[in-house]
């Protein structure tokens, strides 16, 4: 194992003057600079496994939103959460070890510190999203895995919500919390048979255009659609477009859900037509914001926030209907980027408990856990929902007291089966949102109607170090620079229900800024103000 770790750190040597950090959702930045980490990578995927004797543990090749010339890399737990955060600390600094003798002699540290076995046995699962630097990299963290003496199964293509899913599978398989069959056929089956069983024959309003960011969502909705009711059994009408895999340079360009929500526009090549039902879907599938135009041309935003009020609001219902209520508490987990309307109607109008957790999935996943159901969504479309264990156990004992209840409580059990509760999932949201729709014989009107958004205004900053930019607060707040948060917070007061913040992004090399307040023209202003500061103080 020696030779070969020293042989494979060699092939991938590690490029001059770079650091890496594992960030917001693992490493992620040029694509060109990444061989040397995938290689290192493969051998610390093979010791988390080793550390969980034998456990499969996850390794996703993508950057999600980010343009095509950049990929990434993160690793997933066992149950299919993201990196335990001492893990991630220990990748960070091997990710940085220059030569091979460092590398193996961190390998090294690692077991002994960690009390691992390095004759355990060590199972990963790898797959890609659909960039062209993918086999590349593929290549190269193989070659730390079989250095490492990993088995190792590769899915190929996949989205990282799937990953996630196989992950989950493989481990639980045959046991008594067996998540499912740990295939793509598997996969399909599981969320289109849950999709079909809580529809209960409701008939969608309308159809549904779906842009797939040119990633590989786009393949995977097309599969999965063959295992949803189709049109003429009253099932969904979904049109799918931006699924152009074959281009991998289109991928997120003028298109998909990050795309929509920051320039909060529909991608120029969609052809919907007024209220006609649209949601895009990111790079790698793991999130997906709903808009419509109304019936002035007006373009209409339904984000993770809208995602979250929606799913909270229906499976608070199913519970009352079922009659659980007083056993089962829902909470939502939201961050700073939550509109300040969301934020008002899921307290005042839902009446549910609100927790805010800084960026990242696994800051929302873990505040999420502390609720019977945590409803968790970034507005950016980020998202799903955990049911504890103990209330999974409570529904699934629960005798309902008359008809209506059991009818809600079939519909709720379905529902669980439809959410992907490893990880956010944009297909199994976007079943999810449909369902709800239907349910509530809601068009997006009236999906709209619920609550006024603030407007609001979202701004990338380029500033030469931008780690200088230190948060507190949820990332409400900035500590670092000095003075830059006093002047943010005169420019809020200058503007009604103003509200702002800045944070170094975890994904790319920039600092984001987010304003709200009363009207267009002052969240634009307060945006504007706030990014100069920014500017000026990331200039130095
Ligand atoms: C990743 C994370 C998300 C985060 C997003 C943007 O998403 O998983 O939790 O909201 O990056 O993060 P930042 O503002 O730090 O750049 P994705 O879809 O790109 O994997």
């Amino acid at each position: 194992m020696v030779g070969l770790i020293v042989q494979a750190v060699e092939k991938h040597p590690a490029p001059e003057g770079m650091a890496y950090t594992y960030g917001t959702a693992g490493f992620r930045t040029k694509a060109e600079v990444l061989d040397s980490v995938l290689t290192r990578v493969g051998l610390i995927a093979a010791l988390r496994s080793r550390s969980l004797k034998g456990k499969w543990i996850g390794v996703m090749i993508t950057a999600s939103h980010n343009p095509p010339s950049d990929n990434g890399v993160k690793l997933v737990e066992p149950m299919g959460n993201m990196l335990q955060e001492d893990w991630e600390k220990l990748s960070t600094t091997m990710a940085n070890k220059a030569t091979p003798d460092d590398v193996l002699e961190y390998y090294r540290e690692i077991a002994e510190t960690q009390h691992i076995n390095l004759d355990a046995p060590a199972r990963v699962v790898v797959a890609r999203d659909t960039r062209a630097s993918g086999a590349r990299l593929l290549g190269c963290l193989v070659d730390g895995l079989k250095a490492a003496g990993a088995e190792y199964k590769d899915y190929g293509f996949l989205t990282t919500p799937q990953l996630h899913y196989m992950v989950r599978c493989l481990n639980t398989e045959g046991q008594y919390d067996s998540y499912g069959t740990p295939t793509e056929k598997g996969y399909y089956e599981k969320f289109g048979a849950a999709f079909k069983h809580a529809m209960k024959g409701k008939k969608p309003s309308g159809g549904l255009i779906v842009d797939c960011a040119n990633g590989v969502g786009g393949p995977k909705l097309n599969e999965l659609i063959k295992y949803l009711p189709t049109k003429e059994e009253g099932g969904l009408d979904i049109t799918v477009i931006n699924d152009n895999v074959i281009k991998p340079e289109s991928l997120n360009v003028d298109c998909g859900a990050d795309y929509v929500k920051t320039n909060q526009r529909p991608p120029p090549s969609s052809k919907a037509g007024p209220n006609d039902r649209c949601c895009s879907l990111d790079g790698d599938a793991d999130r997906v914001v709903y808009y419509f135009k109304d019936s002035s041309n007006t373009f209409r935003l339904l984000d993770g926030d809208r995602i979250a009020t929606l799913v909270a609001s229906f499976l608070g219902d199913l519970v009352r209907q079922a009659g659980l209520a007083d056993k089962i508490t829902i909470g939502v987990v939201q961050t700073a980027y939550a509109n300040g309307a969301a934020t008002k109607y899921v307290e005042q109008h839902l009446k549910l408990n609100v927790e805010c957790t800084p960026t990242g999935v696994k800051y929302l996943h873990h505040a999420a856990e502390k609720f019977d159901v945590g409803v968790y969504f970034e507005a950016n479309g980020h998202g799903t929902v955990v049911f504890s264990d103990s209330t999974l156990r409570r529904i699934q004992k629960h005798v309902p007291g008359s008809l209506g209840q059991k009818e809600a409580w079939d519909v709720l059990r379905a529902t669980v089966e439809l959410i992907n509760q490893a990880v956010g999932d944009a297909l199994s949201d976007m079943l999810l949102v449909e369902l709800v729709l239907a349910h509530k014989h809601w068009t997006v009107n009236e999906w709209l109607a619920t609550y006024d958004d603030l407007p609001n205004r979202l701004l990338k900053v380029t500033v030469s170090d931008r780690n200088i930019f230190k948060t507190t607060d949820a990332e409400r707040r900035l500590v670092s620079p000095p003075g830059v948060q006093a002047n943010i917070d005169q420019e809020v007061q200058k503007v009604r229900q103003g509200r702002s913040f800045a944070r170094a992004s975890g994904t790319e090399d920039a600092v984001r800024v987010y304003a709200e307040a009363a009207t267009r023209a002052e969240a634009d202003g307060l945006a504007n103000k706030v990014a100069s500061l920014v500017k000026h103080a990331g200039a130095v």
